[in-house]
């Protein structure tokens, strides 16, 4: 009886197979080894870096959602699983024999949780696959001999505070609830934070080559799906089913999903920045405002484009589109190192201000925040809305950095203006790489001048040719 318990044990242990068959362009050990090197250069001495993963979200009941890494978690690891931490030691650590200046603490492997909820990279995966010396399971961190207030500084971002897990045992609450009594943070003494964010922002907002590869690939097949949705769209598609090609051509071309909730509105849906419901049964004769982008490997995109459902622009959509895309070439021209960042928005909110007066829109320029209430650029990279030094009018635009430029018009029913204006809402936002001297358009792939816009509606798409079951 006890062999075939062993023998069943014995089994079951290895039932779980490796995975094959996995992309081969994710980023190296060597990326992720060098930015915790890079990372641990801005640490002040004697202090310690703790980054934990992301909590696990419920989507229904039993079922969560898909699990999205702590950007700053997969950036500096690879670690793509939750219920893990990661310590950074800007000094070597002696504990007894072992020396060491990261530790790994990472999700227990288990035969049948990886049966029900996936494989895990355990200790062995994250020592060979992630290239890590010192790892150990979640459970062990309560016992493991560390005393945080040796150090002269801790350093961590903003600690999740809504984890739905017990907190007591190896889970992200366990690992959270060891750190703080460790160190004995409470509400009060909560000040580290800040520190983490200047560190992380200053690394993740210049993009390394491995890191553009990325990008690019992210911002290329997120420029063919709007040009595959450009030809397909007609007034008889509805707003989801434009959503559903663009997700279809981001996974056909291997990215894992969008980089945000998709933004796909036609006519006053349009006029909603954030308008995610994308649930309009018919697009009619509107403009379509798409602000969608893939995430490959971790990079978001981020891509819109405003195209007329029927292929055409009205005299009233032309106008206003043509202010937008002006603003947008003006950004252009001063996208380059050295340039302060906040003048992308006041260059953008000029051009805007000024073609809303030729149009008879408004009358004094400050009234342009009505129909262009957000800002022209955000970092990307990781996160949509990446992490980056946004520190005021000194902030300056430095080489290998990605910014958006997005600027907007947005006309809701009921505004004070001609009613020939009313639910036009128009955003263009390309993915900048700056350069030295100059720039470079990630998403140059995608048309933007309404002529060519115009000409690209007129070609047939290959999703205007399936056919399925009528229900
Ligand atoms: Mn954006």
């Amino acid at each position: 009886m006890k062999q075939l318990l062993l023998l069943f044990v014995f089994t079951f242990t290895f039932s779980v197979q490796s995975q094959e068959n996995l992309p081969t362009d994710y980023l190296s050990k060597e990326f992720h080894q060098g930015r915790r090197e890079a990372f641990r250069a801005l640490m002040p001495a004697n202090s310690v870096a703790v980054v934990f993963s992301y909590p696990e979200r419920v989507f229904s009941r039993d079922i969560n959602y898909n699990f999205h890494q702590n950007p700053d978690m997969y950036y500096l690891t690879g670690y793509k699983e939750p219920d893990a931490v990661l310590l950074l030691f800007k000094e070597n650590q002696t504990t007894g024999s072992e020396t060491y200046n990261e530790i790994l603490f990472v999700r227990e492997r288990n035969a049948a949780k990886e049966t029900w909820t996936g494989r895990r990279l355990g200790v062995e995966g994250a020592k060979s696959k992630l290239g890590f010396k010192t790892v150990y399971n979640g459970k062990d961190f309560n016992a493991f001999a560390i005393d945080f207030k040796k150090f002269s500084q801790l350093i961590y971002d903003k600690i999740p505070t809504d984890i739905d897990n017990n907190k007591s045992g190896s889970d992200l609450g366990g690992l959270i609830e060891t750190f703080k009594s460790k160190a004995s943070i409470t509400a009060e003494n909560d000040t580290a934070n800040e520190l983490f964010y200047n560190i992380s922002s200053s690394l993740r907002e210049i993009k390394t080559p491995e890191e553009l590869e990325l990008m690019r690939k992210s911002v290329k097949l997120s420029c063919i799906a709007h040009n595959e949705v450009m030809k397909a769209v007609g007034p008889d598609m509805s707003e989801n089913e434009a959503d559903g090609i663009h997700a279809y051509i981001h996974r056909h071309y291997g990215a894992e999903g969008e980089g945000y909730p998709p933004i796909v509105g036609a006519g006053a849906n349009g006029c909603i920045l954030h308008y995610g419901e994308n649930n309009a049964t018919k697009i009619d004769n509107q403009l379509l405002l798409m602000d969608v982008g893939s995430e490959y490997h971790g990079y978001s995109a981020d891509v819109t484009r405003t195209v007329p459902a029927n292929g055409k622009f009205t005299e009233e959509q032309k106008a206003i589109y043509q202010i937008v895309y002006d603003a947008q070439e003006a950004v252009f021209k001063i996208c380059k190192a050295g340039t302060p960042l906040v003048a992308l928005n006041e260059t953008a909110k000029d051009v805007i201000a000024k073609g809303l007066i030729k149009l008879g829109i408004i009358t004094d320029p400050k009234d342009v925040r009505l129909y262009y209430p957000h800002s022209c650029s955000h970092f990307l990279g990781l996160d949509v809305h990446d992490k980056g030094n946004y520190n005021g009018p000194q902030t300056l635009i430095k080489e290998n950095m990605i910014l958006t430029v997005e600027p907007g018009i947005y006309i809701p029913a009921n505004s004070k203006c001609d009613k020939k204006w009313w639910n036009i809402g128009v955003r263009i936002e390309d993915d900048i790489l700056m350069l030295k001297d100059s720039y470079e358009n990630l998403s140059a792939e995608s048309p933007r001048k309404w002529q060519d816009i115009e000409a690209l509606a007129k070609q047939k798409s290959t999703f205007n040719e399936m056919k399925f079951p009528k229900i």
